[in-house]
């Protein structure tokens, strides 16, 4: 898989205001944040898209989800918040590596554009 910005920012060769870390993944705040706040939750493996996962990647998605939550906690998101993969052209994926969002501060609106 071609190098990204994330795989840079795990690799410390580019800055991110990184939120939190440990072995499988990393979360940072959103260079354009669209909510007061932004993270983003990226697998240290560089999965392409969500389209890309495989049955042996349930335990990393599913330990994303639960720091997600955690995030949210610790983020003060107790209000509620939105957790969002996009995934390819269509579902507006900007960078080919999987992350997920996660959204709040503010009241979201739905459906998105
Ligand atoms: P998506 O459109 O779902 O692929 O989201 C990609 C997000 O990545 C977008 O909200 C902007 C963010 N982003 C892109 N480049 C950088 C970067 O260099 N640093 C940080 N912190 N975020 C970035």
């Amino acid at each position: 898989m071609a190098d990204t910005v994330f795989s840079k920012i795990i690799a410390r060769t580019i800055p991110a205001r990184i939120e939190y870390e440990d072995d499988l993944c990393m979360a940072f705040h959103d260079v354009s944040p669209q909510a007061p706040v932004h993270v983003l939750l990226i697998p240290k493996q560089p999965i392409r898209s969500l389209a890309a996962v495989q049955e042996a990647d349930s335990p990393l998605m599913g330990h994303l989800i639960v720091v997600a939550t955690q995030l949210a906690l610790r983020l003060g998101l107790e209000n509620g918040y939105r957790v969002v993969i996009n995934c390819g052209c269509d579902g507006g994926q900007s960078v080919d590596h999987l992350h997920v969002h996660l959204l709040g501060g503010r009241s979201l609106a739905w459906p998105p554009g």
